[in-house]
């Protein structure tokens, strides 16, 4: 009898520590019926290797060189994690009419399912650090760690935990390129439109399959700071805000309220703006905005200093688990 109770005892104590299991509600039979739902661990050291491995390229900016040797490598990993891989090739203009090369990167991760989504971020490096306190950098390209490689970072470990554990939807990891060449602050007397995101507009115009659709969209702008600020975003709110609410909902369930706020703040011009607009999938964009600094973003947006050691593999974490959590909670 003792023997039993302790066997018992032992093998709930095993069960429990299991990765994270949960359960969820299985709506389309009986509600009552709950359904366990098993949630793989995001490794944070393995995505802040991700990301310090694109700043180490040095930036990537487009037309560099670093833009081919870091696309070729975005593109050997996701195909390393087994995913299926598209390069969408454009050239775009920027705001000063330079033609730029562009290249869109798709991995595919279950391509046969029907049910997808999608995740993205952009992987290009700002080409002006516009607004450093020293006006000599402001024709510098940024190293940009959080701005770019945080997100990629984060998707590429995405894509290495969904080679190990295939989920029962479809993910879609699109790496958007050009992003972030848009008008810089000392462009005086120009005020042009839509110079971000010039990827991202070029795919939502026109999509690498014909019709290609996902269930909805989450974009990761800015998201490997300490103590990042993930506010309702205005656009994400306009086109998304169902989506908002779970993909807030499932942080909150993991104890990230500190960071997933339950507060507006503005719109921001970013890749998602493009993607609900012209491609018409719901699209989120967590993205970190400080209401106080008077960028609206993270001190060293935009400058010399958004490099490695402003990443913080907390913030990696609650980023990529509330990811995952979502996505295994879907069917
Ligand atoms: C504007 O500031 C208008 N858009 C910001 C988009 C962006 C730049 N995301 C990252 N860098
Ligand atoms: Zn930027």
């Amino acid at each position: 009898m003792k023997t039993n109770i302790l066997i018992f005892a032992l093998a709930a104590i095993v069960l429990s520590s299991c990765g994270s299991s949960d359960k969820k509600k299985n709506s389309d039979n009986d509600t009552t019926a709950v359904q366990n739902v098993v949630v793989p661990e995001f490794n944070s050291d393995s995505a802040h290797a991700y990301v310090a491995k694109q700043v180490a390229f040095g930036s990537r900016v487009p037309g560099s060189s670093m833009q081919i040797v870091c696309r070729d490598w975005l593109v050997s990993e996701l195909k390393r994690h087994g995913a299926e891989v598209f390069v969408q090739e454009a050239s775009v203009r920027a705001y000063n009419n330079t033609i730029l090369p562009c290249y869109n990167i798709i991995g595919s991760i279950n391509p046969d399912a029907k049910s997808r989504i999608m995740l993205s971020a952009h992987w290009d490096s700002r080409p002006y650090a516009d607004w450093d306190s020293d006006p000599a950098n402001h024709s510098k390209p940024i190293p940009a760690a959080n701005d770019g490689a945080s997100g990629v970072g984060i998707l590429l470990e995405i894509a290495r935990v969904l080679g190990e554990h295939t989920p029962s939807i479809g993910v879609d990891i699109f790496f958007w390129d050009v992003e972030d060449y848009g008008e810089p602050k000392d462009n005086q007397g120009q005020e042009k439109e839509d110079t971000w995101g010039l990827g991202s507009q070029y795919w939502s115009k026109n999509p690498h399959k014909v019709g290609y659709n996902v269930r909805y969209g989450i974009l990761l702008d800015m998201t490997g700071a300490t103590n990042a600020t993930f506010y309702q975003e205005g656009f994400s709110m306009r086109f998304a805000p169902g989506i908002m609410r779970k993909v807030w909902d499932h942080a909150h369930a993991l104890g990230y309220e500190k960071y997933f706020l339950n507060e507006e703040a503005n719109p921001i011009m970013d890749d998602h703006y493009y993607v609900n607009k012209y491609a018409n999938i719901p699209t989120i964009d967590i993205i970190h905005q400080d209401k106080n600094s008077e960028t609206g973003f993270y001190p060293s947006w935009h400058t010399m200093q958004d490099d490695i050691d402003k990443i913080d593999k907390a913030t990696l974490k609650v980023v990529g688990q509330t990811l995952l959590r979502t996505i295994f909670y879907e069917k």
